[in-house]
């Protein structure tokens, strides 16, 4: 039988036409039940408010005398869910919990419900705390007359228990810790929007893609995965890059990556990564680094992880900025559109000021010089006004492409190329606000790959399933109960209505006495949403429960080959030195042997090399899972080289550090800073020490920075005004000399202009490239050029970002 469709249907309580034998019934039981006087209090019900009370619920009852939907919950019916029937309130009274919430105070409010609202979904402003004029008080807003001292018998004499004050404040700060994330610990965030190009509406009916324009709020963490909450910003590592729109029928959470695949195929292995990975057990190091044996051993025994491990080893893992990342969903998802269609996706974000990335020897000394690099710089970018902003794409394949695709498409070690399926824009994310307070909203912020919203849903990949269970899970222990969601920066903008109650730090204080669906005393409500609600995809499974994986599982080094040939020479010699690098750092031969054996199958003269730089003899390849070879689709895919994204070309937010000492060429100074911050740049003074340096023609430079705070991996380029005195001052200072030294091993543009000709000669940096080109990056404008005539070649060489041809392994300077 088909299921009656009630769904616009809203019933209307009305007292009258009760039975009137009833309604004498119902009129005793409510005298019998009241007692006492206290009827004329102020804000009291009056009269028979009970009485009426129990005569409208009745009424709002009668009207719904059955349940008209339970028919359509069985068979064939059932598939199409009904909307809840709901009765209309006639009277506010009737869904209270008790009459006297008329009763008017200070702290339970006006009495007026605001029916249908729950103001936990208003926008923040509701609990943003401002203490401007305030005194100081307990947090059960008593005020504090000393906040110096303990109360002691005695000015010299023992503390007293008695201290409240003292015990609160004491109390509460012994408890400000919460455990930290079990990856993804260090990260850092930001509020901002989403806007849709125009409407995707033909693949999905996802509100936030509904039409041109449509805004959306995010709020965004980008995070480390290995190192603890306060490691530092730049190791080797995979970044998080996890989105959380707020969207008008509920929270999506793309919780992703900035590699678009993963290490393992099937979330049974993810603790036994997270352990290979963390700091090994017995000793508790090393810190944020996959560089030692346990995560080797093990990944060496999982070649499934082969492609992943080429990312891992690119310069991908050392961004310059988080705004320089690229961003992916990993999975392959489910768009599903009105009618129930769907169709595969997969997500991409790409950033608008480009793809870049740190050297290596760079990353390690930044986090000596700033281990806050990345959050620092995120930080400063939105403060500036220099929004980042991404530009979010959807891969769109049918279920039939994925069929004939030479790889699975449920399997999260591989990519779709975008040589196979193009990228389709669809919006940009712009990050335009800084949070108020780190803890309350960065710290507290709860991702979980389960939150979909209708539109969106899910593949099968085995990987996505264990994270639809793990994400809630985990928070329940990192913020401390079931109630995370109403912690105000994972509330929902959409209105939260449902029958979940009580748990631990409970805020919302629900009215009335109904808690359960379906029901009639509550009018029905909150009544299910049919079909307008998220339903799944309708994907018809025949299968065997079965533990194992699909064949094409099993291919775990073809895409590790396509990755590699895709990468430019540079890009090359940058994976061979990542994988040296942790391979030298592993102590056990046999593992290193092993991971070399692994990399055999993908490219032999990687391999070689490899084994080469570890002074050990080439081992033979790992036997494949499958023995049968793979034909792929693309056997070159230029969209996964980094320079493949170089960005605008702008030099916006690059960090300048223009080098000063006494004696320098004060006008040639200023027309770099002047020049730079033009176009949009931060240059900054940099001098042996604070103060202000005297230039040649007697005019006052003030030093924003020293030689010694911030040194050269803290700046994207450097620029040498000259000054004759000034040369040789600098030419004086180790740490000056390094700065060029620096600059130019991290491949970074050096403009000396006028006699700092001397000063780069001196640090003994070659001009030229070890062809006899000279080298681009570097700028010797000569003693008679004028500065600001220098400046656009500056610029260009700036937004070029690094010059990679001077680059030798080892390097020169
Ligand atoms: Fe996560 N992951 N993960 N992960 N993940 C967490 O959730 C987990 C995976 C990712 O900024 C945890 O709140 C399992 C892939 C990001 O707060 C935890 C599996 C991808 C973040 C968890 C994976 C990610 C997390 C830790 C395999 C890329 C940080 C604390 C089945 C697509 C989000 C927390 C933030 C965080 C579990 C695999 C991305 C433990 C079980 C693949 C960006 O729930």
């Amino acid at each position: 039988m088909a299921a009656k469709k009630t769904s616009d249907k809203e019933a209307t309580a009305k007292p009258s036409g009760l039975d009137p034998a009833k309604t004498s019934a119902l009129t005793t039981s409510a005298r019998s039940t009241m007692s006492g006087p206290a009827r004329s209090a102020e804000g009291a019900p009056e009269g028979d408010a009970l009485v009426e009370k129990m005569v409208g619920v009745d009424a709002l009852v009668t009207t719904l005398p059955f349940n008209p939907n339970k028919a359509g919950e069985y068979g064939e019916a059932s598939r199409e869910p009904a909307r809840g029937v709901s009765a209309k309130l006639t009277d506010v009274r009737l869904s209270a919990s008790s009459l006297t919430e008329v009763v008017p105070s200070n702290k339970a409010g006006s009495g007026m419900p605001n029916l249908g609202l729950n103001p936990g979904n208003l926008p923040l402003d509701r609990v943003r705390t401002d203490a401007t004029g305030r005194v100081l008080t307990t947090n059960q807003g008593v005020p504090v007359a000393d906040n110096q001292h303990s109360l002691k018998a005695g000015l010299r004499g023992p503390a007293l228990l008695e201290d409240f004050i003292l015990r609160e404040k004491i109390t509460h700060f012994d408890h400000e810790r919460i455990p930290e994330r079990i990856v993804h610990a260090r990260g850092s965030g930001a509020h901002g929007y989403f806007e849709c190009y125009e409407s995707m509406a033909k693949v999905t009916r996802a509100s936030l893609f509904a039409e041109a324009g449509k805004r959306t709020p995010v709020f965004v963490r980008f995070s480390t995965v290995i190192g603890e909450r306060g490691s530092t910003d730049t190791p080797r590592d995979v970044r998080g890059f996890a989105v959380k729109f707020y969207t008008d029928e509920g929270n999506w959470d793309l919780v992703g990556n900035n590699i678009p695949v993963f290490f393992i195929q099937d979330a049974m292995k993810f603790p036994d990564l997270v352990h290979a990975a963390k700091p090994e057990p017995h000793f508790a190091m090393p810190q944020a680094a996959t560089a030692h044996d346990t995560f080797w051993d093990f990944v060496s025994l999982m070649p499934e992880s082969t492609h992943m491990l080429f990312w891992a080893m690119s310069d991908r893992t050392l961004p310059r900025s988080y705004r320089m990342m690229q961003g992916f969903g990993v999975h392959t998802f489910r768009l599903v559109d009105a009618q129930g269609k769907s169709t595969f996706v997969k997500f991409h974000w790409t950033p608008l000021a480009g793809t870049h990335s740190l050297d290596w020897d760079e990353s390690v000394k930044i986090s000596g010089a700033d281990p806050d690099f990345h959050r620092r710089d995120l930080w400063e970018a939105i403060e500036a006004g220099a929004f980042p902003e991404w530009e979010l794409s959807f891969q769109l394949f049918t279920e039939e492409q994925a069929e004939r695709f030479s790889f699975d498409v449920l399997d999260a070690t591989k990519i779709v190329p975008e040589e196979l399926v193009p990228l389709t824009p669809v919006g940009k994310l712009v990050l335009n606000r800084n949070p108020d307070n780190f803890f309350a909203e960065t710290e507290q912020v709860a991702f979980c790959a389960a939150h979909v919203v209708p539109g969106i849903d899910f593949s099968n990949d085995p990987l996505l399933a264990g994270r639809i269970h793990s994400y809630v899970d985990t928070q329940i222990s990192r913020l401390g109960g079931p109630n995370f969601h109403e912690i105000p920066i994972n509330s929902a903008v959409a209105q939260v209505h449902n029958n979940q109650r009580e748990g631990m730090h409970r805020q919302a204080i629900h009215r009335g006495r109904v808690a359960y669906e379906p029901n009639s005393l509550g009018g029905g409500c909150p009544f299910q949403a049919g079909s307008a609600g998220f339903t799944s995809f309708r994907e018809p499974i025949e299968a065997d429960k079965v533990r194992g994986k699909p064949e094409r599982f099993a291919d775990h080094y073809t895409q590790a080959t396509l990755f590699y040939n895709s990468q430019t020479p540079v890009e090359k010699a940058h994976i061979l030195r990542g994988f040296r690098f942790e391979l030298t750092r592993v102590q056990t031969p046999a593992v290193r042997q092993r991971v070399v054996a692994m990399l055999a199958n993908v490219d032999t003269g990687l391999a070689e090399a490899l084994a080469a730089d570890l002074g050990m003899p080439m081992p033979e390849p790992l036997p494949r899972a499958l023995a049968k070879v793979t034909q792929p689709e693309v056997t070159a895919s230029p969209a996964l080289s980094l320079f493949a994204r170089p960005g605008d070309g702008k030099i916006r937010t690059r960090r300048i550090a223009i080098l000063v000492a006494d004696g320098v060429d004060g006008a040639a100074a200023r027309a770099l800073h002047a020049g730079l911050a033009q176009e949009g740049a931060v240059p900054r003074y940099i001098g042996p020490r604070l103060g202000t340096v005297q230039a040649e023609d007697g005019s006052t430079l003030d030093v924003e920075a020293t030689l010694e705070t911030m040194p050269s991996v803290l700046f994207d380029a450097l620029a040498l005004p000259g000054g004759k005195a000034a040369v040789t001052q600098l030419g004086n200072i180790g740490q000056a000399l390094e700065f060029i030294k620096d600059q130019y091993r991290h491949g970074k543009p050096i403009l000396a202009a006028g006699a700092a000709a001397a000063l780069v000669e001196n640090a003994g940096v070659p001009t030229v490239l070890s062809s006899g080109k000279p080298d681009p990056g570097i700028l010797i404008p000569g003693p008679e050029a004028s500065v600001p005539a220098s400046l656009p070649q500056f610029v260009a060489a700036i937004a070029r970002h690094r010059h990679h041809e001077r680059e030798t392994d080892p390097p020169m300077v």
